[in-house]
């Protein structure tokens, strides 16, 4: 049980659940097929060998998600818009009947316009889909916008690299290890033109929300501390850096510049300033030198010659993932990106923080969501302005490769029948947020405490 009051956090503070299409929506009958329709057709690729063809059928149910959203008394949802169904005849209508049904709840649309569901004839690979992607932006927003105040363009290109180019984990399934790296070029130049493309048709709010952690060196020998420093180059400083400052790091910018590629004129564009600095949490990570043993990155073991190695993070209880529970990691590496960037570092809100574990009675998932909130608010406290936070997420939904099979909801769904049930996480943050609007100046709007 949890009992000290939660600190209050700022004015106008955007508290919200987080979600995704691929992840949720399902009626994949009605788009075009994506990367990862094709990928989880193959056989061996998801865990459970799910595919998210139903999910949890949130496009035909979304009137009772956001009423699960209203009763919850959150003021901002951030969910994903679909590329490969925004290309099938009538899908914009989805999103339009969504944000609709949001503005009429109270709740903000926050949505992120890439959650790694390319349309499966496009690819990263190509340099063309940035323009491609700026084009659909275009498309979404002239729609949308003129409800839509708060814009993501990409979620977590570091994680799409990785796992769907280097490693191929996730769609689409590409093994490239450092030659996977014109893919993530590729998505921060789409990220710098849609920026652009949302500006021209007004946009007021724009960021990008990446997937950011310390990286903690194994020991203090220099060769574990020159792995983790190389960690925090792949992991956080080539995804920030352009973005905030223009540039890459020396040895992303090495590697990306050989000889065919001028990188220059695009960090101009990738620079292209943003009013927030989304930052998906959820743990830190534990790096060595090389090792001779298999090294393994959220469960998947990785090939054999890389510079560095991931070792366990010891003493600490680990979620249903097996990933860790650290929750000051996040006022680390927020303070520390406020350290290192300064004022080029725009107001951050937490776009992504949760846990898996399985149960109604969720008190993992509570014990790890106070512990965040708390993290963050220190960070606050120590001058870090933070204008939002988000939950991973509403429900659970079809957790990529590991499919339904990992739970992260404040809402259960039983994936046979689609029944919604809140958990006590639910109840937990109801609650959480309940306390924050009555205190003076949280911001947040007054709300019936009817539903859920
Ligand atoms: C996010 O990715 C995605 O945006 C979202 O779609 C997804 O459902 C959600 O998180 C939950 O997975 O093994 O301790 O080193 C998160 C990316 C990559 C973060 C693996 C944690 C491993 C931690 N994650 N990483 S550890």
């Amino acid at each position: 049980m949890v009992t000290n009051p939660m600190p209050p956090f700022p004015a106008g503070f955007l508290w919200g659940v987080s979600t995704s299409a691929h992840q949720i929506e399902g009626a994949a009958e009605e788009r075009e097929p994506s990367v990862w329709d094709v990928f989880t057709a193959e056989p061996g690729r998801v865990r459970d060998g799910s595919t998210a063809a139903v999910a949890c059928d949130h496009y035909h149910r979304h009137r009772e998600d956001v009423a699960l959203m209203a009763g919850l008394g959150v003021n901002a949802y951030r969910f994903s818009v679909s590329w490969p169904r925004v290309n099938a005849p009538g899908g914009l209508d989805f999103y339009d009947r969504l944000v609709d049904d949001l503005c009429a709840a109270g709740i903000r649309p926050v949505p992120t316009l890439f959650h790694w569901d390319l349309p499966a004839r496009l690819d990263w690979l190509e340099r063309d889909t940035a323009a491609r992607f700026a084009e659909y932006v275009s498309v979404v927003a002239a729609r949308l916008g003129d409800r839509t105040q708060h814009w993501i363009t990409l979620n977590e290109p570091a994680e799409h690299t990785l796992l769907g180019h280097a490693l191929g984990v996730h769609a689409p399934g590409k093994r490239l290890l450092f030659d996977a790296l014109p893919a993530a070029h590729h998505q921060l130049l789409a990220h710098g033109l849609a920026v652009q493309a949302l500006r021209a048709a007004g946009a007021v709010s724009v960021g990008i929300a990446n997937s950011h952690g310390p990286t903690w060196p194994a020991s203090g020998e220099p060769a574990d501390v020159e792995a983790a420093e190389l960690y925090d180059v792949l992991l956080n400083r080539m995804f920030a850096e352009p973005v905030l400052l223009g540039t890459y790091p020396r040895l992303v910018g090495d590697l990306l510049s050989d000889g065919k590629r001028d990188v220059g004129a695009d960090l101009g564009v990738i620079a292209e300033p943003v009013d927030f600095y989304g930052v998906n949490y959820y743990a830190p990570t534990r790096v060595g030198a090389p090792q001779d043993t298999g090294t393994v990155f959220g469960g998947v073991p990785l090939p054999a010659g890389l510079p560095f190695s991931l070792r366990r993070i010891e003493g600490r209880p680990v979620t249903d993932s097996g990933w860790p529970v650290v929750p000051e990691g996040l006022t680390e590496l927020l303070t520390g990106f406020r350290d290192r960037y300064g004022d080029r570092l725009p107001p951050v809100v937490i776009t992504e923080n949760g846990c898996s574990c399985e149960g109604l009675d969720d008190q993992d998932r509570i014990t790890y969501l106070d512990a965040h909130l708390r993290a963050l608010h220190r960070a606050i406290e120590a001058g870090v302005e933070v204008r939002g936070y988000f939950v991973w997420s509403l429900l659970d939904n079809f957790e990529w490769a590991e499919g339904y099979a990992r739970r992260f909801g404040l809402v259960h769904v039983d994936h046979a029948t689609l029944t919604r049930t809140p958990k006590a996480s639910y109840a937990w943050f109801r609650q959480v947020l309940r306390e924050q609007r009555s205190r003076e100046g949280a911001g947040i709007r007054p709300h019936d405490e009817g539903a859920g």
